[in-house]
């Protein structure tokens, strides 16, 4: 499918409308309770999300990165990768950490400021969160190449931003992976600005997936506003880099429809006419709409979910606020399985600057 939509074309892969009606032969067929767990998983990330910016607002919480909007591309991916892949998260990924698993609690304790709660559990496979923008994506194909030397049937899947993909490593990581066909999926939420600086001025090319063919390999623009679009083109991605077939880059063009952080104020870049706009595209409501269509969903069904989601949501947050503060060790200790001589230092070097502080 991935093949018949060619970005270098204008074309793009959307198969759910804005009603909710999927595009016969494009449908990729998922069972009545895989669309509803997708939609419940849409909902707890929202819920999730706004909890998380409340709480920021009442000094409970860090800076905090919103995720309004970006449900399908999230929850859509995850749901296509299966045990044993490789995430290789940025810092916007709520709803991909809530899918594949990730403890609700964990997750709040580390927005809350500590490095605790980014332990991943050793049943995940999900890399520690990348803040500096796009240094996820080589490390990604070094995974990929690994894994390959070991023969695992699995993918390496990488997220970020349309921002990366002006940063010299997602060329040189793209370049590798097409040269050594690593099983990687490269998936770039287009959510049209890094910070305030808009699309346009990240790159002079009319789409990020069209830049897949100067690696060697296949890209493609999905709707990243239709879960069954971003879910069909990650599952044809995703088997592919397991199957020995290579690598693929998905954009996903979709919107961020809050601020960067709560410490930005969008409205000093771009109009409320522009977001207005993309709120009819809300991805729940398409979804939602879709599974009304098919006598999966009703009012009742609804409550019942946002009950449920806020409970689980109170539940974390009381969890992870019960929790001890953070220690100096915490934040040295989670990144590597064993702790790098040059860190080993550091750490030792602030333990004496905090014993001389206190004295
Ligand atoms: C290497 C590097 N440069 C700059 C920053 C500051 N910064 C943080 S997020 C961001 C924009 C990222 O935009 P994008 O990749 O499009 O992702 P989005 O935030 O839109 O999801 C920038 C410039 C950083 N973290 N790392």
């Amino acid at each position: 499918m991935i093949e018949r939509f060619d970005p270098l074309k204008g074309e793009r892969l959307q198969i759910l409308d804005e009603k909710g009606s999927a595009r016969a032969g494009l449908d990729p067929g998922l069972s009545d309770p895989e669309l509803r767990a997708m939609y419940e998983r849409m909902v707890l990330t929202r819920t999730v999300d706004a909890k998380a910016l409340k709480l920021q607002r009442q000094g409970r919480f860090g800076t905090y990165a919103s995720n309004l909007g970006h449900e399908a591309c999230q929850v859509g991916l995850a749901s296509a990768m299966t045990k044993g892949d490789w995430l290789f998260p940025y810092f916007r990924d709520l709803g991909l950490y809530l899918t594949l698993g990730y403890p609700l609690a964990d997750h709040y304790h580390f927005w809350m400021g500590n490095e605790a709660g980014l332990r991943t559990p050793d049943s995940l496979n999900i890399y520690p969160v990348a803040i500096p923008v796009g240094s996820q994506i080589p490390q990604s194909v070094g995974a990929g190449l690994a894994a390959r030397y070991r023969k695992l049937p699995i993918a390496v899947v990488a997220t970020f931003g349309d921002g990366a993909t002006s940063e010299g490593d997602f060329h040189e990581g793209l370049n590798m992976a097409g040269v050594f066909r690593t099983p990687n999926v490269f998936f770039c939420v287009n959510n049209q600005f890094a910070i305030s600086v808009p699309r346009a001025k990240q790159t002079a090319a009319a789409t990020i997936a069209q830049k897949a063919a100067a690696y060697g390999f296949p890209g493609v623009q999905v709707d990243g506003n239709d879960i069954l679009a971003v879910h069909a083109a990650a599952r044809e991605a995703l088997d592919n880099a397991r199957n020995g077939k290579g690598p693929t880059l998905i954009e996903a063009y979709t919107y961020r429809m809050g601020d960067h952080t709560t410490s930005d104020d969008s409205g000093r870049y771009r109009t409320k006419e522009e977001v207005r706009e993309w709120e009819r595209r809300d991805p729940l409501l398409r979804l939602r709409l879709h599974l009304e269509k098919k006598g999966l969903w009703d009012a009742k069904l609804e409550k019942e979910l946002q009950d449920r989601s806020t409970e689980l949501v109170e539940k974390a947050v009381a969890e992870a606020e019960a929790r001890p503060p953070a220690t100096v060790e915490d934040l040295f200790a989670y990144t590597y399985a064993e702790m790098p001589p040059d860190l080993a230092a550091q750490l030792e070097d602030h333990k004496a600057f905090l014993g001389e502080a206190a004295r």
